[in-house]
């Protein structure tokens, strides 16, 4: 598909962020059923370049018990690499946004609809990559909304609960699509592309100040893309528009403050002066939009399915319809600052609506469950990524 972007000359540790040179990278031997002393204590050989300098070694020899070995880990954190790292491209999205934005039951349903529909409909798969990303994800995000019907809890800070620093990993395998006249059918399986993408889950109050920050800062300035969970029913304009009875969330941290400090740490971090606008897409997506319907035109497009899923390409149309309606209603909601400080911060951004629950959880049960749209601001930074194609819709 796409191979003709240019090959980064390091990785980033999808565990602990941090930069490393291709060449940089342990290795440790499993030959356990020998009894190796080295595999026994899990001690990490360090790869010295040697012949594969400046590339991404495929092995090492264990310098006990003389056997090849594969298997690599970050030589900072020492947690086991993603067997694609350094060779295909290495994905790390994060979702911001204020306390009880709803941040992490997005990303509860969005998984679930990748796995379901986004992998039929793109030709591509999305694969746990350990066992600790399977069961966490089950534990703290499929089966409550998905079997107990219940609202996910609030996430604790990274700073009490060592756990939310652990991304949810995941590989996403894109195949080949056969070819007009068949001239490729036997390249009908052929991996095209493989992207490792980590789903990090902020706790809202490590955002709180650019200070607690600090605690989850690296994947934020690390990020191939950032979806900026924006929570409508903190809009005050929003709240004084619905009617009394409606029950709002208490009032939390001002949304433009939340994204000046992310600006702001991310051009300390990565040396991005003033005058110069941030290369890192940025997807603004209004949540819970089902209890603002009585605000949102009913003719409006963003009532409606997005026509990429069915389409199997990224509906450049309907993305501009949904874009240009949610921009126009956060500006008369009162969202202008948020507005304007977006567009002198970042190069690339986009507005979306959606909703991950469909309804209002009643005493922390979910009524019916009804996600409308989460696939959209997801395949945008796909799209954004050239691993799905785009094409104007009718
Ligand atoms: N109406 C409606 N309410 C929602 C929706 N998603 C979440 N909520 C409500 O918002 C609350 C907070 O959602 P979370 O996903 O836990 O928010 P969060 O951003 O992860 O919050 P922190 O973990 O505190 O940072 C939930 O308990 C629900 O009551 C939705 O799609 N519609
Ligand atoms: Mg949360
Ligand atoms: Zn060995
Ligand atoms: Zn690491």
């Amino acid at each position: 598909m796409n191979f003709n972007f240019k090959k980064k000359d390091y990785y980033i540790c999808p565990y602990c962020f941090s930069k490393h040179d291709l060449d940089r990278v342990g290795f440790i031997c499993e030959n356990e059923g020998e009894k190796c002393e080295n595999a026994k204590i899990r001690f990490i050989m360090e790869f010295d370049g040697g012949k594969s300098k400046g590339q991404m070694p495929e092995f090492e020899t264990c310098d006990k018990c003389g056997e090849k070995t594969t298997t690599k880990v970050c030589p900072t954190c020492n947690e086991e690499l993603p067997y694609s790292i350094g060779n295909y491209d290495n994905l790390i999205f994060s979702v911001i946004g204020a306390k009880e934005a709803g941040k992490s039951h997005y990303i509860a349903v969005l998984i679930d609809k990748i796995m379901n529909e986004i992998g039929s409909s793109f030709n591509c798969s999305l694969q746990a990559i350990n066992d600790s990303t399977i069961n966490r994800y089950r534990t703290d995000f499929y089966n409550p909304i998905f079997r107990q019907n219940e609202v996910i809890r609030v996430t604790r800070s990274a700073k009490t609960d060592a756990s939310v620093k652990q991304p949810l990993i995941y590989t996403l395998t894109f195949k080949q699509k056969s070819g007009i006249g068949g001239f490729f059918k036997n390249n009908k399986n052929k991996i095209s592309n493989v992207v490792t993408i980590a789903f990090f889950d902020t706790a809202g109050e490590d955002l709180d100040s650019e200070d607690t920050m600090k605690a989850v800062n690296r994947y934020i300035y690390n990020s191939s893309g950032i979806i900026f969970v924006l929570d409508p029913l903190q809009l005050e304009k929003v709240r004084d528009m619905l009617p009394e009875e409606a029950s709002l969330p208490e009032r939390n941290t001002e949304i433009e403050d939340l994204l000046s400090r992310t600006a702001n740490l991310i051009r300390k971090a990565n040396g991005i002066k003033m005058d110069k606008l941030i290369d890192i897409p940025v997807a603004v997506a209004f949540s819970k939009i089902d209890a603002v319907e009585s605000l949102v035109d009913s003719s409006s497009s963003i009532n409606y399915e997005s026509k990429h899923i069915s389409n199997g390409y990224f509906d450049l149309l309907d993305f501009q319809d949904v874009n240009g309606t949610m921009e126009s209603l956060v500006r008369s909601w009162g969202g202008e600052n948020f507005a304007n400080q977006l567009s002198t911060n970042f190069k690339d951004y986009a507005y979306f609506g959606m909703t991950s629950l469909g309804c209002n959880p009643r005493s922390n049960k979910i009524t019916k469950l009804r996600p409308h749209r989460v696939e959209d601001p997801f395949l945008w930074l796909l799209y954004k990524h050239k691993l799905i194609k785009a094409e104007k819709g009718k």
